[in-house]
């Protein structure tokens, strides 16, 4: 396979990552419902516009790409991994239009256009929420080849996606943002403890938060190579520290990012007094943590040798990407 071809500008769209981001888009736009007319044993038609119009178009495919990317470096073609890549990404649709709800973020613009709920209404972007994330366990059930392999990836998405993973982060940022509003809702745990650094706590939630659903892709692509136990672990080091360093500079584009470019409002962590890290660190210390992070990720993966050089210039891309 080519090194990937990051354009001058640093973007990460670089012609090598467009070619994965179509299959992903083709491979998507197959396994969602069709908009068909109404039938018992077919999806309501309004529902399956919905599914269709929150996940295909717009999405950088970033978890996709890295699952594929993974499958490759672990020296296996990464097309065996395209069904993972397309069960990631309805995870992440799903997460970000129920992320968009009124009782939850209550956005109006995701990806340049309206969100679910605003394009629909409340209760389809729910439900369209509900049938992603079902719909992506059963492509893995019905379309990773052994049978132990697609379960060990059923594993892999549940314990990142579920209440100790991406639900479980998205319910800590929730009671940290009512804390500091003073609307505590009293929860049986205090999970942000009181003599935990304010820097640890919000790490600890992002981790969880949107950390998990970006190590996954790596732990998964490791999965259907069958790799060694060296390259998986190298491949989560990889994961976690990239996932960091992309919430990173999630943060930093709400402080200096071009809501044309990032298609959803900026400024709003800010003006909300959110934790992020530019509230903590300041902008340019923010910046230089997210580098450090890309190289640790990068040495993590000397395990992998020339095959690991595509996710090496991903971890790069990252830090220059603008939306
Ligand atoms: C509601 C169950 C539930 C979970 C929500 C992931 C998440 C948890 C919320 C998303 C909030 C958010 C915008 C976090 C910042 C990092 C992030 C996940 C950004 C969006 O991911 P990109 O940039 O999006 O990969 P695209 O559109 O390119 O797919």
């Amino acid at each position: 396979m080519d090194a990937v071809n990051i354009s001058a500008d640093g973007s990460v769209l670089g012609g090598y990552l467009r070619q994965l981001q179509e299959h992903v888009e083709r491979s998507l736009s197959n396994y969602l419902p069709r908009v068909s007319k109404p039938s018992e044993t077919t999806c309501p038609p309004r529902l399956a516009s919905a599914m269709r119009y929150s996940t295909l178009d717009g999405g950088k495919r970033l978890r996709a790409i890295l699952c594929l990317m993974a499958t490759d470096a672990c020296g296996c073609e990464s097309k065996l991994a395209l069904p993972a890549a397309c069960a990631l990404e309805m995870v992440h649709s799903y997460s970000l239009i129920h992320d968009d709800l009124p009782a939850m973020d209550n956005d109006d613009l995701r990806r340049s256009r309206l969100t679910c709920h605003r394009a629909y209404d409340e209760a389809t972007a729910i439900l369209a929420g509900d049938s992603l994330l079902t719909l992506a366990f059963e492509i893995l059930a019905c379309e990773i080849k052994p049978e132990a392999v697609a379960l060990r990836c059923i594993t892999i998405l549940a314990e990142a996606s579920g209440a100790i993973g991406m639900v479980g982060g998205q319910m800590a940022d929730l009671e940290l943002g009512w804390r500091s509003t003073g609307k505590n809702r009293e929860p049986d745990y205090d999970c942000a403890s009181e003599s935990a650094g304010e820097l640890f706590i919000l790490e600890s939630i992002h981790a969880r938060k949107t950390g998990q659903l970006l190590c996954a892709p790596l732990r998964m692509g490791a999965a259907i190579a069958r790799a060694p136990k060296e390259y998986v672990d190298a491949l989560s080091y990889y994961g976690k520290a990239v996932g960091l360093a992309f919430q990173i500079m999630d943060d930093l584009l709400d402080v200096e990012g071009e809501e044309s470019k990032l298609g959803k409002r900026v400024g709003k962590d800010y003006h909300l007094g959110k934790w992020t890290y530019p509230r903590f660190l300041g902008v340019d210390e923010s910046r230089h943590w997210a580098q450090q992070l890309a190289n640790e990720a990068i040495l993590a993966i000397a395990p992998l040798g020339p095959n690991g050089d595509n996710l090496r210039c991903l971890a790069r891309a990252l830090l220059k990407r603008d939306r």
